[in-house]
């Protein structure tokens, strides 16, 4: 009966560290700002078949709606109430998304904004995703309903009633970040709003949640909110499952907020990976691959059991947020596919992709003045949605890194190389690394100025393999390089610097 009991708790205390995915699928991918109806579609055919474990969505809930700028994307971190309406869609569309999306086992992860309400200078009215009446001047936000009572206008001492130091503490939770008007949530009704919120898309059949500016809540607030939520729906479900929590805490150091101080809660964000990994492939600093030998808790990140992972966010890929100009995205291609390819053959941390749309960059004294631009839209500011090419990638500036082949593989190859160790690592002191994911799998890196040219140790049986990066394997053929391992697991890798993606990736189910 004891050990019962035991098991029953450990189970318990691991579970929001669980991505809930199904066994075998290591990943999610965020599908920024896209319409509810066109994620069901995207799980059914591409998502499931390629095997992605799950879906970030942006905010669902009502926002207020922001004409200047021009619909930003940024309009929906200003939350006007919890009812699910937003430019993604109504709550009958999330409904079938969340059905459709978990009938092929993929899982949906809401972006829950629940740390404040639209900004103190949103004016008053019904200019608001649904239409719900807000007056942000007097804290009146009667669809949820919250009122004055609710925010902690007398708990912040700054003058400007804004975060205005990153090294006080109680700043970062009491006062406003960026004007918005924060909420006040140790009290039980705030928390019992928020939880409601949740639970409504608990009972939907979400996976779980990306917790935003979570550094701006006390982790003992956050924690009074998640004990209040349902386990998840059991249509999909093992009964007593947990929603998955990774909390959004920048913590790049030298700040008295750490992400350690939330790991009681669920996994974090864990920004020093992505910044590092640009440094490192951008070949600033001095950095170099080489000393990537020891990457995750080596280069002191957060453990691996509570590490939220990505290369860029919808954040820094634009410039808000943290992360600095060492940031890699899709404007970066080649660099980009090689730090997603590391990222995902890697074993730290649980691995978040992210999928963008374009916009019309313009820098001025290094500043993108252009970086609030929302999804590509109609001219009533609807929501386009996304269309498919022939050749499987995305139209209308929807960039889709996710059907990008090599990133797409790669997702593949951390399914198929899951529970294997880190091993077999090689490097030439300088900017070629290869490593293996024990006899599963096997990567190979050249971001030096020459040419690699080496027989290296793979830990694969021997046989003829399909490098996922330059093509697939299609008809028991290789449509890109082919890689012949030997009896003793040694194989010979040439990879020009000069090459459209200077690296090769092999793995079991790529073999012929
Ligand atoms: C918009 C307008 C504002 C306006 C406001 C209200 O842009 O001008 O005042 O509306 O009307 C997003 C946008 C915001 C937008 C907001 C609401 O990014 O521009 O404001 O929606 O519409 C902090 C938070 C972090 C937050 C990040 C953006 O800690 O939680 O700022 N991210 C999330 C979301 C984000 C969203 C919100 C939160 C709000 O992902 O999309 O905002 O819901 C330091 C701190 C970080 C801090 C950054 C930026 O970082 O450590 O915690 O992030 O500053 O303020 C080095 C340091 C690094 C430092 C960094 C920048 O890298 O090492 O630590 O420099 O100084």
């Amino acid at each position: 009966m004891r050990v019962l009991l035991l098991l029953a708790a450990v189970g318990l205390c691991g579970a929001q560290y669980n991505a809930n995915t199904q066994p075998g699928r290591t990943s999610i991918v965020h599908l920024f700002e896209w319409r509810w109806a066109d994620i069901a579609l995207e799980c059914e055919r591409y998502l499931a078949p390629y095997g992605f474990g799950g879906v970030q969505v942006s905010p669902p809930n009502e926002n207020v709606v922001v004409t200047s700028p021009n619909r930003p994307w940024w309009e929906r971190y200003q939350p006007i109430s919890y009812k699910l309406c937003s430019r993604s869609g109504n709550e009958d569309e999330f409904r079938d998304m969340v059905t459709r999306c978990n009938n092929v086992g993929v899982r949906i992860y809401v972006d829950a904004v629940v740390n404040h309400m639209c900004g103190s200078g949103a004016g008053y009215g019904t200019h608001s995703t649904c239409g719900s009446y807000f007056n942000a001047g007097n804290r009146d936000f009667p669809a949820v309903p919250y009122s004055g009572w609710d925010f902690n206008d007398g708990k912040c001492t700054t003058g400007s009633g804004e975060i205005e130091s990153y090294q006080d503490i109680y700043q970062i939770r009491n006062c406003r970040l960026s004007g918005l008007l924060d909420l006040a949530m140790e009290k039980d009704y705030v928390r019992s709003k928020v939880a409601e919120y949740l639970n409504h898309l608990i009972d939907i059949g979400v996976a779980g949640f990306r917790i935003d500016a979570a550094k701006h809540m006390w982790p003992g607030d956050i924690k009074g909110f998640l004990d209040k939520l349902h386990n998840l729906n059991t249509k999909w479900f093992s009964s007593g499952a947990r929603p998955f929590i990774y909390q959004e805490v920048i913590d790049l150091g030298g700040e008295p907020v750490t992400g350690s101080q939330y790991y009681g809660n669920g996994r974090v964000t864990e920004f020093k990976y992505g910044a590092k990994l640009g440094t490192v492939i951008r070949r600033w600093n001095g950095e170099k691959m080489s000393y990537l030998k020891n990457w995750g808790e080596g280069w002191g990140f957060a453990p691996s059991d509570r590490a939220l992972v990505f290369v860029d966010n919808h954040d820094n890929q634009r410039g808000h947020g943290a992360g600095g100009a060492s940031i890699l995205t899709f404007w970066d291609a080649r660099l980009y596919k090689m730090a997603v390819g590391f990222m995902l053959a890697h074993p730290y941390g649980f691995t978040r992709v992210m999928s963008s749309f374009r916009w019309p960059r313009n820098f001025q004294n290094g500043h993108d003045v252009n970086d609030w631009y929302g999804p590509p839209s109609n001219w009533d500011g609807s929501t386009k949605s996304v269309p498919i090419n022939p050749d499987t990638t995305c139209g209308d500036d929807w960039v889709c890194e996710h059907r990008w082949r090599q990133i797409r593989n790669m997702v593949v190859f951390r399914n198929v190389v899951d529970g294997e160790p880190f091993s077999n690592w090689w490097d030439n002191n300088s900017n070629q690394v290869a490593f293996g994911r024990g006899s599963k799998g096997f990567i190979v890196f050249n971001n030096d100025d020459w040419q690699l040219n080496e027989y290296l140790q793979t830990g694969l049986p021997a046989g003829t393999y399909c490098d996922v990066i330059s093509g697939d394997k299609d008809n028991n053929r290789c449509t890109g390089i082919q890689v012949n391992v030997s009896g003793d697991g040694k194989a010979h890798f040439q990879i020009s610097n000069s090459a459209e993606d200077p690296f090769i990736a092999i793995h079991i189910n790529a073999k012929l």
